[in-house]
């Protein structure tokens, strides 16, 4: 008991910086040095940090263990409800001459842009309303992760100086991801695009920037046009669990022959393709087979069950 009181002490004590601003301010002097040495102009700099705060909830989310463990089984239902596939056909069918357009462009099957953008953003209702410069600048300085954050908040006054968009309208996610598609600032350096040619990377408000990004992300990351992302599949009794994981890749023929099947039952597609085997979850878990399609997908976002609710979305929406 003792010993519970002292950790509650302590964190209590390690909270304690939440209210001493002061503190935050004097770090935000030296994250504004670090980026005049980066060689941002002054003004960028003035604009980007004039209405700088602490956002206590970034904090709070960056720390937040999830309450309780989901599987696949409770957690696909509700990424990828009934509404949300149905709202996802329905767009698809109205932005179809773009998306086409761009699919065509970048070698990537529409369906698989509108369900990132479905997963990321409710189609580009939820792109967050946290003011990015102070979402970033509050990371860094809780320390958890300051390099990885100091770097984003550098790529973050980039895109400021280039103008694709103004200081007071540069929102995103508690975490720093921005826009329809949720880029973190590298990525949009790396990745966006000025798809309609009016001079500025949109990802907020124009949707052939944010089906364009999205495109050109998967293509620069080895998006194969012609391939699927991979599909659940059962598992025969038995199978040697060595033969899981993302490291090891086999043909779908070989697949087969381990009695690996379609949901259904039914004979793998009789395709030369090579695919891993994942069971992201305990040994009772969904069990997918991993196109390189999941890799890329996975490189936008590490989780497999983010990766499994795209790949679930882009499926059922052509259904
Ligand atoms: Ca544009």
């Amino acid at each position: 008991m003792k010993c519970r009181l002292a950790l509650l002490l302590f964190s209590g004590l390690l909270s304690a910086p939440l209210q001493a601003s002061p503190d935050f301010y004097a770090y935000v002097a030296g994250l504004k040095q670090q980026a005049l040495a980066a060689g941002i102009k002054p003004e960028t700099v003035a604009a980007a940090f004039a209405n700088i705060r602490v956002i206590e909830p970034a904090i709070k989310h960056d720390k937040n263990q999830p309450e309780f463990k989901l599987t696949l089984d409770s957690y696909i239902p509700r990424a990828v409800p009934q509404w949300k596939v149905n709202q996802a056909k329905a767009l698809y069918r109205q932005h179809l001459p773009l998306l086409t357009k761009i699919g065509a462009e970048y070698d990537v099957q529409s369906r698989f842009i509108v369900a990132l953008w479905g997963i990321e953003t409710n189609f580009g209702k939820l792109t967050g309303t946290y003011p990015l410069i102070s979402s970033l600048a509050t990371l860094a300085w809780d320390g958890r992760r300051e390099d990885f954050f100091k770097g984003q908040l550098l790529d973050a006054l980039r895109i400021i100086e280039q103008g694709h968009v103004t200081p007071s309208a540069f929102k995103g996610s508690w975490a720093g991801a921005m826009g329809q598609v949720q880029f973190m600032p590298s990525s949009f350096l790396k990745y966006a695009v000025d798809q309609d040619g009016d001079g500025k990377k949109d990802l907020w408000g124009n949707l052939a920037d944010v089906f364009g990004s999205a495109a050109n992300y998967l293509q620069q990351n080895g998006w194969h046009g012609d391939e699927t992302w991979g599909r659940q599949v059962k598992l025969p009794e038995g199978l040697d669990p060595a033969l899981l994981g993302l490291e090891q890749t086999r043909q779908l023929s070989a697949w087969q022959a381990l009695g690996v099947r379609q949901l259904d039952g039914s004979p793998l597609p009789g395709v030369e393709m090579q695919a891993s085997l994942v069971r992201p979850d305990d040994a009772k878990g969904r069990a997918y087979l991993a196109y390189p399609n999941y890799l890329v997908l996975r490189h936008w976002n590490r989780s497999h069950y983010f990766v499994v609710a795209v790949g679930t979305l882009a499926d059922r929406l052509v259904e």
